[in-house]
């Protein structure tokens, strides 16, 4: 099975919560605050591994979380910071944010990392609270909670050089024949299903990755046959190799066939007809063979055309040239927006907080900031509420439910706690 699209979803690791503990010798009297930070959580890193093909693994796997930091330890010890997890992706993987609509990495190099969900980091440990108005701190900082997404993973091949052309055409046997790529052959309509791929090596000694794909008919790009599936693999490509049936053996004009694929590809989103393409007149062993070429050429006087058999290998070495001539000059596509920079998810607009009404005297408070705020708060003793509540302040909270109409005693939700607003 061919995995090319999956959603997962993805959580880091939480960072491990800070301790509040003192200092405890004996001949020491008044023991400083002395808790520890705890260790930073670990993060969700995916990484393109040449060794990858499909994104099959996902597909059994469709909640990733990484592990949490440890808890601080008494005598200003560190917790344990959570280990990162990797995830092995095939090359040309493109992970997007579904909820921010946004691309997050586009691993199109081998080794290349991107951080899809970072850890939360360790809480700060007591020690870092005390002040001359407050020298023991009974409160310690909560570890951030790890980043949490949906993301959506896809694959798009990285081939140099994609085969296109009716079904039929000899796409698949021309791979075969210049690469040890083992595609299926057969003489019926959409022998290939999924893309393959294999290495080239030209006789000179370059070399390139060309893709057979699935054949192409007209309507491919509004998803008639597998063509608009698999139209996108080859949006990569920077030649396309478009083989044309000279021999006719399905019984269609090789000079209508010419033109319905080229239409295909300009109707196609992803300026496809911007790729330099070689032309390839095959199964000129055919009885037409010669008087359709002679027509092609006719009506396209000015097109190069290369004539071969690909069954028997004649011809081939030609178009490998001609293919690694161009390949040497031509562009590269890949998306704009993009390009080779890994992440992007720092751009996402932060919302401070909000309030929202739930009934009577009951407001709700929600929103990124307020919420690792409160995360990180140790409202189980009062100096720590204190600490919450001044920074609640800080954002101007306080303020805005007044503006709202909050009143002394109404109720304040925040997840799963309620406060008691006193003004
Ligand atoms: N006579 C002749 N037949 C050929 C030649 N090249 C390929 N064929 C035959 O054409 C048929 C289709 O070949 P494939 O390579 O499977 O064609 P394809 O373009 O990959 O087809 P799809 O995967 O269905 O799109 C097979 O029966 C091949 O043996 C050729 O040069 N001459
Ligand atoms: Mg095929």
């Amino acid at each position: 099975m061919f995995i090319d699209r999956v959603k997962i979803k993805v959580r880091a690791g939480k960072g491990g919560d800070g301790m509040a503990s003192f200092r405890r010798e004996k001949y020491v009297p008044l023991g400083g605050p002395f808790g520890g930070d705890g260790g930073n959580g670990g993060s969700i890193i995916f990484e393109a591994d040449p060794n990858k093909s499909t994104l099959l693994d996902l597909r059994f796997n469709r909640h990733i979380t990484a592990e949490d930091g440890g808890k601080g330890l008494n005598k200003k010890m560190h917790g344990a910071a959570g280990n990162d997890f990797i995830v092995k992706v095939p090359i040309g993987t493109i992970i997007k944010d579904i909820k921010h609509d946004l691309i997050l990495a586009d691993l199109i190099e081998v080794g290349q990392q991107a951080i899809i969900a970072s850890g939360g980091r360790g809480g700060r440990g007591n020690w870092h609270f005390a002040t001359s108005r407050n020298p023991a701190p009974d409160f310690a900082e909560k570890g951030e909670l790890g980043e949490d997404k949906e993301v959506e993973v896809e694959l798009k091949l990285l081939a140099d050089v994609g085969l296109v052309g009716f079904p039929s055409v000899g796409k698949s046997t021309f791979l075969s024949v210049v690469s040890k790529a083992k595609p299926e052959i057969a003489a019926y309509p959409f022998t290939t299903l999924i893309p393959q791929l294999g290495v080239v090596q030209v006789p000179d000694g370059r070399s390139f990755v060309l893709a057979d794909l699935p054949g192409l008919i007209a309507g491919a790009h509004q998803g008639k046959g597998l063509g608009h599936q698999f139209l996108k693999h080859i949006e990569r490509c920077r030649v396309l190799v478009h083989i044309i049936d000279m021999g006719a053996e399905d019984h269609r004009d090789p000079i209508e066939d010419f033109r319905v694929i080229n239409e295909e590809l300009a109707e196609y989103e992803y300026r496809l007809t911007e790729r330099p393409q070689v032309l390839v007149a095959n199964k000129m062993d055919l009885p037409e063979a010669k008087e359709n070429l002679a027509r092609f050429k006719e009506a396209y006087p000015n097109l190069p055309i290369y004539e071969t058999i690909t069954l028997i290998r004649e011809g081939l070495d030609q178009v490998l040239y001609a293919v690694a001539d161009i390949l040497e000059t031509a562009s590269t596509f890949i998306q704009d927006e993009v390009q080779n920079e890994a992440v992007h998810y720092k751009f996402i607009e932060e919302i401070p907080f909000e309030i929202r009404r739930i009934k009577d005297n009951t407001y709700e408070l929600f929103g990124d900031r307020i919420q690792r705020i409160f995360h990180r708060a140790d409202i189980t003793t009062e100096q720590g509420a204190h600490r919450f509540s001044r920074q609640l302040r800080h954002l101007g909270v306080d303020q805005a439910l007044r503006a709202k109409g909050v009143k002394n005693g109404d109720i304040i939700v925040i997840e799963d706690y309620q406060f008691i607003f006193m003004d």
